[in-house]
């Protein structure tokens, strides 16, 4: 059986943390809003109306496995690794993957409240000044913070800087690519400003982006464009106060 991924349509989202492990692995699986057999939208709206199934995801993505339905990115990869070939062979490490991706899920939320600081149902045109303050914030303190620290993460790896976590490729390096691309695509002056700073995060990212079955992914129609409809979204207003 193939595993099902839910996930809102036309956009990479969330679900691209959990799409670029199953890429990875070659899984097969089905992006059901996206499948060409239609309804899948549908299916995945009355799964989250549910009122007797007591496996009722609060927000996709979720991922449904048989009998099991998995929600939250971090836990969904949490699950799948070990499937996938993508978790550390070692318990206790993969708790340390566990808890790496739940800072990346920290970070994501952070991306997302920089273009709607106040709430997720108004319009970004209807919050705009409070996501330049909050934006200029998050490009000055948090970036930095994020991924000097995930920087270090990979160099106080034992086992060398080319992984976050063990000696060898996790669901965690594939995220963190993921991260790196999104934040590109939102800040590219940040971005361009500072990821020097930053070399063995930058260097996982090129590798990653180098792995056969992740190269032939971006290149598919598969993946989607970033967009503003994402959760990270390039605002040029939002990165005005930077030089070029
Ligand atoms: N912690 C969850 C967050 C899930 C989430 O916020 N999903 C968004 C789409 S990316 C959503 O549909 N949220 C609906 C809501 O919060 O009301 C995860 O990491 O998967």
């Amino acid at each position: 059986m193939p595993y099902e991924l839910y996930y809102w349509d036309g956009i990479q989202g969330r679900g691209e943390f959990v799409r670029l492990a199953l890429e990875e692995a070659g899984a097969d699986y089905i992006d059901v809003t996206r499948d060409k057999e239609g309804g899948g939208t549908d299916r995945m709206m009355k799964i989250m109306q549910s009122r007797s199934d007591p496996l009722v995801p609060f927000a996709p993505p979720f991922l449904v496995d048989g009998e099991l339905l998995i929600p939250h990115v971090a836990n969904i990869l949490l699950y799948l690794g070990p499937k996938l070939g993508l978790s550390p062979a070692d318990e206790a490490q993969r708790f340390v993957a566990n808890g790496l991706q739940l800072t990346i899920t920290d970070l994501v939320a952070e991306a997302h409240d920089t273009h709607h600081p106040i709430a997720g149902s108004l319009y970004y045109e209807d919050q705009k000044e409070e996501a330049k303050a909050r934006a200029a914030e998050f490009i000055v303190y948090r970036i930095p913070m994020f991924l000097g620290y995930f920087e270090r993460v990979l160099k106080q790896n034992p086992a060398g800087p080319d992984h976050p976590v063990g000696d060898g490729l996790t669901y965690v390096d594939l995220s963190l690519f993921q991260v790196v691309e999104g934040l590109r695509y939102a800040f590219p002056k940040a971005m361009r400003r500072t990821e020097r700073e930053w070399p063995a995060l930058i260097a996982l990212h090129d590798a990653v982006a180098r792995r056969p079955n992740i190269s032939r992914y971006l290149e598919s129609e598969r993946r989607l464009p970033f967009s503003e409809a994402g959760i990270f979204r390039h605002y040029p207003e939002l990165e005005a106060h930077l030089d070029p």
